[in-house]
């Protein structure tokens, strides 16, 4: 009873404030801000969960002209910027832990419009990847980023982290649909880049600086994004598999007949906590890996030849000893329940905070660098559980460490970052790279340069310095100014 007296005592202690706040509310009158202590902590830190949150303030902006004036202040008072979106960032690019103005895009998330003829939708930057979707869907057409973070994740998010998900290897990462965006930058000035153009050559392309910087360079106010004709009928195939050297010759044999939407696959310790966390089990045996495929089926005449190359892409990969067992999906409902095998690992891990690595490498260099990776896992983790997944057919694999319990979270950190170590070495030897789809932010910054030569480096370092003299957007992230 105590306690909870004292935590509705808590609750009504008027939060600390800053004379900057002040200050920021006289500049910018209309503006929504936020200090109270649960929204500090709400705003201030993303998935990651590694950073204890302490922003100065939340800025909830209310229309691009907010933004700006924010801008202008945050640059005049030397006040550093966290942008943020829906904070589902798996790299702690949106973490605010030293004091940082959080400006939300959360109030813009209006569809501003849709073009038939240009095949375009302009939105506001706060708007869920989902209601993108459906607004596309809307118009006919689609808008084919996807991942299982739709329905928080910011269209701004994924266009600062260039985000991929389950359907890069058909239709490309978030970068090929961006036609344009409108930026506000470190000195309030608003950006309008390539407007939508499909053909522009007149000079660099900033629009593309924008896509996975991560916040350093501007804000994202608007987006005018690139849709693509209407999703086809396809269904989902779920296959077990005896062992992980097999899955690059299941993605061939599949590839080789069927127009793949999506291939990914996950381990048995994977499906393990998606199960505890309710999902259904696909097979009455358990197996060491799975793959999950999404493939066109087409209609009429064409439906009935795909049912054939399917079937024969299945029995070559039985004949083989491939696979061990496999379901088709025959209806939506069950598509959705074998996509949510492989959709809700992230959710299923959570509660452990685990330790991520999210690398890639060309899809050619994948049977080499996997062999050398379990390798490496297996003598280096002998004792944790290290959940495999990813998007395979894209060369990129998710790799998420849990915590032992009885191990201190420092202490499992430090272990982890020992062999993210050997694992970029791995990734040197093999041209890959130690972020496919999540971004630098917080986590990967000590390895940036295992990717991106010194000189590349020093070429973003003085692009930022141009973009943002004061150096107050988000400050120690990507890399160290
Ligand atoms: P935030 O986390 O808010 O921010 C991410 C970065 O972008 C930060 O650096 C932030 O400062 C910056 N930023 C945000 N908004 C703006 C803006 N308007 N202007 C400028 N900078 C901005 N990612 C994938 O790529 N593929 C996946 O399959 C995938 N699956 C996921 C599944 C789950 C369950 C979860 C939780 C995450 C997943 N992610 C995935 C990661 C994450 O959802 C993406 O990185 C997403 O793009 C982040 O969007 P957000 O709005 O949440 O961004
Ligand atoms: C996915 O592919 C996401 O599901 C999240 O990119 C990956 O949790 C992860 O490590
Ligand atoms: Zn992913």
């Amino acid at each position: 009873m105590t306690a909870v007296r004292l935590a509705r005592r808590a609750r009504h202690v008027p939060p600390m404030t800053d004379s900057r706040v002040a200050s920021l509310q006289a500049a910018v009158p209309g503006l929504q801000i936020k200090t109270d202590p649960a929204d500090l902590e709400h705003y201030g830190r993303d998935w990651t969960r590694r950073w204890t949150p302490a922003p100065l303030a939340i800025a909830l902006p209310g229309s691009v002209a907010e933004v700006q004036a924010v801008m202008r202040w945050a640059n005049g008072h030397a006040v550093a910027v966290v942008p943020s979106g829906g904070r589902t960032g798996l790299s702690g690019g949106a973490v605010a832990a030293n004091g940082e103005l959080v400006v939300s895009t959360e109030r813009l998330r209006r569809v501003l419009g849709f073009d038939a003829v240009d095949r375009t939708l302009t939105v506001e930057a706060g708007i869920a990847l989902q209601a993108v979707q459906e607004a596309a869907a809307g118009h006919g057409l689609s808008y084919p980023v996807d991942f299982a973070a739709r329905g928080s994740c910011s269209i701004g998010g994924t266009i600062a982290t260039n985000a991929g998900g389950i359907r890069v290897i058909r239709h490309g990462n978030t970068r090929d649909w961006v036609a344009g965006v409108r930026v506000v930058t470190a000195t309030g000035e608003l950006l309008d880049l390539n407007r939508g153009l499909l053909k522009n050559s007149s000079g660099y392309d900033l629009r593309h600086l924008i896509v996975a910087s991560e916040g350093t360079l501007g804000i994202i106010v608007e987006a005018t994004l690139r849709l693509a004709p209407p999703a086809q009928p396809s269904n989902v195939m779920l296959l077990a598999l005896p062992s992980f050297a097999v899955v690059l010759d299941v993605f061939q044999a599949l590839r080789a007949r069927l127009q793949l939407e999506a291939f990914e696959c996950f381990s048995d310790r994977a499906l393990h906590h998606v199960l505890v966390h309710g999902a259904q089990a696909p097979f009455d045996a358990l197996h060491p890996y799975y793959a999950i495929a999404e493939f066109a089926t087409g209609g009429g005449v064409e439906a009935e030849a795909q049912e054939g190359r399917v079937l024969a892409a299945f029995e070559h990969c039985m004949e083989q000893g491939w696979i061990a067992d496999g379901v088709i999906s025959q209806s939506d409902a069950q598509a959705a329940q074998l996509w949510r095998l492989r959709e809700g690992i992230t959710e299923s891990l959570a509660p452990y905070v685990p330790y991520k690595n999210d690398v890639s490498v060309r899809i050619s260099a994948l049977p080499g660098f996997l062999a050398e990776t379990q390798a490496l896992l297996l003598a280096e983790y002998p004792e944790f559980d290290v959940v495999w997944f990813g998007h395979i057919g894209d060369g990129n694999l998710h790799i998420n460490v849990l915590k032992p319990v009885d191990m201190a979270q420092d202490a499992f950190v430090a272990r982890c970052e020992h062999v993210t170590r050997l694992l970029v070495d791995a990734l040197a030897r093999h041209g890959g790279s130690i972020s496919a789809e999540h971004g630098i932010g917080l986590v990967k910054k000590p390895y940036l340069s295992s990717t991106r030569s010194d000189a590349e480096i020093a070429l973003m370092r003085g692009i930022r310095r141009a973009m943002d003299p004061a150096g107050i957007l988000n400050p120690g992230k990507l890399f160290d100014r």
